[in-house]
């Protein structure tokens, strides 16, 4: 394969308002904000990355303002001018830069898209490349929808109905402490034979054990992250209580924490984000350690831009990959994305891995001018007094 030289790396934030808000049971934002990385080749090819931050931080340590620091003085610096024969040089470069995964995955995707353009590749073949024989992409990555915390069940009811006629063939709910066995009784009471599973995004304890347990009545497909964010070991006790596979989400950063993980039982299936594991170098890593072990695997999302939210489908299209993915179309998140085209839900709830080269969406310049002026607009220096 070709290696790029990289001549001018760009950073963009910006702010895009959402079609429908996801509440959390640690919250809600009301407007997608990210930091780009928009790198730019000796040859002149352009690749672009997303770093699908929060303002707060709420699900992960990092905001757009450590992003941006980081970026700025210490990733960046160390990879504008060099040469790099493969994406997995990148980690090496970035060794002494300890955590903010969100902001190196920003930059790394970015090596990732313009390095597969420079080769003529789609970025999900050149994933591929790096795995073994036979994980070819599917070129189609099958997916869910994740549904925020509602005011009422009947609400919930009303929403999951609306995805189901949209195609969409795996539900997600958000849960959190009063909001759980109910919700999940009076789900499966109107609609008892869709695939379903919850996330609690960490609001439990161990001492809440016999709780939870009374979800096993419900046939969840699994229920993620449901202690604390920076926890493997008594997510393991919690298993053991369980009849329902845990899914975690939150606490593994790396494909060591994920070993741990699988050898003291913590979880049955891993909700991979490439953006939480620092990048799709890590990633490919995890993907292996899944396959080799047949822990089941799905990719999961942080609301990302097209960004995103492209390089994310290329990965979720790879044969491992074997559980729906939280992607879903362009339109459950924003109208209209800052690049082109848009993912359209297709037969079988799948997403299409486009056939452009890299990523194979095109960042839209005019969208990407209006939406920096958003995140510049709405956002003060001190940002938490934009959102409590
Ligand atoms: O826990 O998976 C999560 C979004 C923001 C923060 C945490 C989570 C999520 C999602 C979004 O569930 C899924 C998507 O991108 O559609
Ligand atoms: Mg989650």
């Amino acid at each position: 394969m070709k290696s790029i030289t990289i001549k001018d790396i760009q950073l963009h934030v910006v702010s895009l308002p959402y079609v429908e808000p996801l509440r959390t049971s640690f919250g809600v934002e009301p407007d997608k904000a990210a930091v780009l990385v928009e790198l730019t080749t000796d040859t002149g090819v352009t690749g672009w990355g997303e770093a699908p931050i929060e303002v707060r931080p709420g699900y992960g340590s990092e905001t757009v303002i450590t992003a941006m620091h980081v970026l700025d003085e210490f990733i960046i610096p160390r990879l504008n001018g060099q040469t790099i024969e493969s994406p997995f040089e990148v980690p090496a470069l970035l060794k002494s830069i300890r955590g903010h995964n969100f902001a190196k995955c920003g930059m790394e995707t970015a090596v990732w898209d313009a390095f597969a353009r420079t080769n003529d590749m789609r970025l999900a073949d050149c994933f591929a490349a790096y795995l073994p024989a036979g994980h070819e992409s599917r070129n189609v990555a099958t997916v869910g929808v994740s549904i925020g915390i509602q005011p009422t069940i009947e609400d919930t009811v009303a929403i999951i109905q609306k995805r189901l006629n949209q195609g969409y063939q795996r539900i997600k709910l958000k849960i959190k402490r009063g909001w759980d066995v109910e919700l999940a009784r009076g789900i499966r009471a109107a609609l008892p034979d869709i695939t379903l599973m919850l996330d609690a995004n960490s609001d439990y304890t161990l001492a809440d054990a016999d709780h939870l347990a009374q979800l096993d009545d419900f046939n969840l497909l699994m229920i993620e992250q449901p202690l604390a964010y920076n926890d493997i070991y008594e997510h393991s006790k919690l298993q053991a209580q369980l009849k329902t596979p845990i899914c975690l989400d939150e606490s593994v950063k790396n494909v060591n924490d994920l070993k741990l993980a699988l050898e003291i039982g913590a979880c049955k299936i891993l909700n991979l984000k490439p953006a939480r594991v620092g990048g799709y170098v890590e990633s490919l890593k995890i993907y292996n350690l899944c396959v080799e072990t047949g822990t089941p695997l799905w990719i999961g999302g942080m609301l990302e831009t097209g960004v995103g939210r492209a390089a994310n489908t290329a990965f979720a299209s790879l044969p491992g990959v074997t559980l729906p993915c939280d992607i879903s179309a362009t339109d459950r998140y924003f109208d209209p994305d800052i690049t082109e085209p848009p993912f359209v839900l297709g037969p079988d709830s799948t997403l299409a891995v486009p056939d452009g080269a890299g990523s194979g969406v095109e960042v839209q310049t005019d969208r990407l001018a209006d939406a920096k002026a958003r995140w510049q607009a709405t956002y003060p220096y001190k940002q938490s007094e934009a959102i409590s």
